[in-house]
């Protein structure tokens, strides 16, 4: 090597050794002094956090509930790394009345959770479970008695098994199904809940679920996939047409997992693979709605989807709502790759580029990403409004004397929400945030390691202790 060559690299390396534990120290343990107050939003601005009902509730098999496709496939050996189960998970079941009261010693208002299908209808269909219909009655009363606005999605996620023993999303009959639920959903709580959400994230759990196997029902390939997104984006509308039909004065919105796309390195190699993610991840479910018809044009393998496509059926793709829920949390860098059998013909990879710091979930801590989704949603004509209905991140926290100091976290919201500020002040319409999530539950597959929450769980004694993030949201929230 080079003298010269050789000095430098002595000279870089000493500089990072130097830098280095410096630029962490700050990093993480001092946090940037904010230059925005929650005021900044707006004094109609909605804050609260989302939740979703296995990932909190338990009493998985009591007072008349049927299993889930997620009771199923965390039982089934060998699909979940730790083999644990939401059997118990945050006992919401019987602590909602303590955790809504602990959102609300947070200065937050709104209440985003979702119902257990299983719960209300444990035949998927026909005779309703009264005690299920009850639990979520008492929920929405102890919201309300408390000032709290609930937010309901109708599905996150847990599809009967009754159901999916024949077929699932994959059976055409689902839109007759899903139907039949909405329909009971809106006439039972349509009266005191005026904000409603269908899905959550059609493209996670159509892709995780039904392409690769990752999530409940643990199906894979293009066969069970492409059926499934069908009838899932003819649920989306639905939905929101049986809502509209059975609540007054509905606020009616469905939300999306989006994430912006960058190009891993040449735009001619991989900016092909960039523009196919961004269609899969953020455009295939919100455009057809919009009225656009599916983005086959980056993708023609899901020109396949034709297939499944009956007379009639573009039109009622459609429905006009009234806001979109953006769920962010990171942004993928994608690289060309033929390699990957059980996506063929999708040919996808997304990387990490330069990322400095990743949560333990493996995402890239990216505010700007948020900025960037939301602009681009909101580029849309037919998007309204938007709400951020989800946005978090896990980190390995630990309790120390009673407490949970989790700096990271604090600096993560901070830094995401002065993005989603600069979107609000470049003129996009969002009208609230909620954050992922109130307490550390169980994160899907990946069980109860990543703590999303703002509450810390002990899952043994089911205590609750409130983070320093939590207490961050608490006087954030507070009116000056
Ligand atoms: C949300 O998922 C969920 O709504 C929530 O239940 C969950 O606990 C929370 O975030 C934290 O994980 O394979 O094509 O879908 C958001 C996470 C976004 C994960 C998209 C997977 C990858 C692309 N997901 N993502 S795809």
């Amino acid at each position: 090597m080079e003298r010269r060559k050789v000095l430098r690299l002595f000279f870089v390396s000493t500089l990072a050794a130097v830098i280095a534990p410096k630029f962490s120290f700050a990093q993480f343990n001092q946090l940037e002094k904010l230059d925005f107050s929650s005021l900044d939003f707006g004094t109609d601005f909605k804050w609260g956090v989302a939740t979703a009902a296995y990932q909190i509730e338990g009493a998985h098999n009591i007072d008349g509930k049927s299993p889930s496709i997620w009771d199923t496939f965390s039982h089934k050996k060998g699909s979940i790394k730790t083999g644990e189960n939401g059997d118990i998970a945050c006992d919401f079941y019987h602590s909602y009345e303590k955790d809504l009261d602990l959102l609300k010693s947070l200065n937050m208002t709104v209440f985003r959770f979702s119902i257990a299908w299983s719960r209300i209808l444990p035949n998927g269909s026909g005779t309703p479970n009264q005690s299920g219909l009850d639990f979520y009655q008492r929920v929405i009363d102890a919201c309300l008695a408390r000032g709290i606005e609930p937010w309901i999605t109708l599905y996150h996620w847990d599809l009967p098994q009754i159901l999916q023993d024949k077929g699932g999303w994959k059976n055409r009959d689902a839109i007759v199904w899903f139907s039949e639920y909405a329909n009971l959903l809106t006439k039972t709580y349509g009266e005191k809940v005026k904000n409603w959400m269908v899905f959550n994230e059609p493209s996670a759990f159509t892709a995780l679920g039904y392409l690769i196997g990752y999530h409940a029902p643990g199906l894979k390939g293009l066969k069970n996939y492409l059926p499934t997104v069908h009838h899932v984006c003819l649920c989306q509308a639905e939905g929101g047409r049986i809502i509209r039909k059975n609540v007054a004065n509905a606020n009616i919105g469905t939300t999306f997992s989006c994430s912006h796309v960058d190009v891993y390195k040449s735009e001619e190699r991989d900016g092909n693979a960039a523009k196919r993610w961004d269609m899969l991840l953020n455009r295939l479910f919100i455009e057809p709605a919009l009225g656009m018809g599916y983005p086959t044009e980056s993708l023609p393998i899901l020109r396949k989807l034709n297939k499944y496509i009956q007379p009639g059926d573009l039109e009622k793709l459609q429905f006009n709502f009234d806001f979109i829920g953006v769920q962010n949390y990171t942004r993928e860098v994608v690289k060309e790759n033929a390699f990957i059998p059980y996506m063929k013909g999708l040919e996808i990879k997304p990387v990490k580029r330069g990322a400095m710091e990743i949560t333990e979930m493996g995402w890239e801590v990216y505010p700007e990403g948020i900025y960037k989704i939301l602009k681009q949603f909101a580029a849309y004509p037919g998007v309204k409004k938007i709400f951020v209905t989800e946005n978090g991140c896990a980190f390995p926290d630990e309790v120390v004397n009673g407490k949970v100091n989790d700096t990271k976290r604090i600096d993560f919201y901070q830094r995401y929400l002065k993005e989603v500020l600069r979107a609000k002040k470049d003129g996009v319409n969002i009208g609230g945030y909620f954050s992922w999530t109130l307490l550390d539950n169980f994160e899907w597959s990946e069980c109860f390691k990543p703590r999303f929450g703002l509450v810390h769980v002990d899952f043994k004694t089911q205590k609750r202790i409130i983070k320093e993030s939590g207490y961050w949201f608490k006087d954030f929230l507070l009116s000056p």
